[in-house]
């Protein structure tokens, strides 16, 4: 398989855009104007723009990128090409698995496997096993396989909306996807090669490399997880995505899969699990993926500055609480008087989803939505709540979830400066005509 990208016409996406912008003109501030269409204006006009990527009351639900295509993968929104990073469009989390060729891709080192020959592929289980392994594909297919469903989202996912701006990928919300996961549980791998005593952390290392010297993070990426963590009881490597082999760009032939916690631990191409007599002090480890230890992870620049904030991995915090508003997306006016679907996703890391509220107010009350399939803790959950609106005007609407350690969505954003742990309530501008 090769890795080449493909630019989808990026013109035709930009005069889709304003064709967009021309039909919500028309319709919308014509209707809302009195009928006096006013060409040449946009509808925040009156108001100062809101910053292209940034904390707007309004700001674009992904990065403003073009879209490219890649092998396996339908187009998707380019950030970086050294390494890939893409982003999956607003309209494929209507529903609760994201679509293999829609997921996210997100790598740091530049060369990657592009071809991996499953014959001579094999899983090393090295350093402090009582009985180190080398086990073939095969080998794994024979063990007893278990699934889950579970989101996988970039730490630094909708980093973009921090403010003051930090550096790294200026992500939207589209770094995240949910999939169902089919492998075998770590745990199981882990009494094959039996840890010796003195194990203190498993470390996970794939195949893709950097140009960077040897020792360094620009060369290999490999994270570690504590051998006493809980979540290792429920991790998989697995070789299975949404019921079809990984697609390479996502960790082809296996993965982790570490429910509840963020995307960074989930290594791909895993082919290296080492057992770790000492705390992992690599770069991925020791400085990157860091966040503040304060209850939120959130600070300040300034106390950063003054050298005042001690940090832990981010593997010390599971996935906050999230929701997001996919449709409408502002696009189209809604009609007065007829019934709207404001539907989406929401999930957390620290347990299931039990409630969805929507505004329709910009957050001042809230009405309970509909929950979609309840596909396990780590999941996806789609909500649907309908709303008719009254009058013509601008309106914005709001969601919020909760989960059931009670944790609810705060409506302050939170910063770090790794850009990480963002879980402000999400909302969204429409126009309603008629
Ligand atoms: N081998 C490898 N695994 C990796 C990474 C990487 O750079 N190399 N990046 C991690 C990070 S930070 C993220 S966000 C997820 C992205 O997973 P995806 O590309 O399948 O969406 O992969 C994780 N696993
Ligand atoms: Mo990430």
């Amino acid at each position: 398989m090769h890795i080449e990208e493909v630019v989808v016409d990026p013109l035709q996406t930009l005069s889709m855009r304003s064709l967009k912008r021309r039909s919500l003109l028309a319709a919308g501030l014509g209707a809302l104007a009195g009928g006096l269409v006013r060409a040449q204006t946009s509808p925040q006009a009156e108001e100062a723009l809101p910053s292209f990527t940034g904390p707007g009351p309004n700001p674009y639900w992904t990065g403003v990128n073009p879209y490219v295509v890649y092998p396996q993968k339908l187009p998707l929104l380019r950030l970086t090409d050294r390494g890939v990073q893409l982003e999956t469009p607003r309209a494929y989390f209507l529903t609760a698995l994201t679509p293999n060729p829609a997921f996210y891709v997100r790598y740091h080192l530049d060369i990657l496997p592009n071809a991996i020959d499953l014959a001579k592929w094999r899983l090393n289980l090295e350093g402090n096993f009582e009985r180190p392994q080398r086990l073939s594909f095969d080998d794994l297919l024979k063990l007893e396989s278990r699934s889950i469903v579970a989101v996988n989202q970039c730490s630094g996912n909708s980093r973009s909306r921090f403010q003051p701006r930090v550096p790294g990928g200026q992500w939207g919300n589209g770094a995240m996807g949910c999939a169902k996961w089919t492998g075998i549980p770590l745990k199981a791998l882990l009494e094959i090669a039996k840890p010796k005593p003195g194990t203190v952390q498993i470390q996970f290392e794939g195949l893709d490399r950097g140009h960077g010297p040897e020792g360094k993070g620009s060369s290999r990426f490999m994270k570690s997880l504590d051998l006493n963590d809980p979540v290792l009881e429920e991790c998989l490597l697995a070789y299975a995505m949404n019921d079809e082999p990984l697609p390479m760009l996502n960790g082809f032939p296996l993965r982790l899969v570490v429910p509840g916690k963020f995307a960074t631990y989930w290594l791909k191409h895993v082919t290296w699990m080492r057992a770790l007599t000492e705390e992992d002090k690599n770069f991925w480890m020791a400085s990157a993926y860091r966040v503040p230890d304060t209850p939120n992870g959130s600070t300040t620049p300034e106390d950063v500055a003054a050298g005042k904030v001690k940090t832990v991995p981010i593997g010390h915090f599971n996935m906050p609480v999230r929701s997001f508003i996919v449709d409408p997306d502002g696009s189209a006016p809604l009609i007065k008087g007829m019934k709207a679907a404001v539907r989406g996703v929401a999930f957390s890391g620290n347990g299931r989803v039990v409630k969805v509220e929507v505004s329709a107010d910009g957050g001042r009350s809230w009405g309970v939505a509909a929950l979609g399939e309840y596909l396990g803790p780590y999941a996806f959950r789609t909500f649907t709540y309908f709303w008719t609106p009254k009058a013509p005007g601008r309106y914005t609407l709001a969601v919020r979830a909760t989960d059931e350690k009670g944790n609810v969505q705060p409506d302050q954003g939170i910063w770090n400066p790794g850009g990480y742990l963002w879980n402000k309530i999400e909302r969204q501008e429409v126009v309603v005509i008629g």
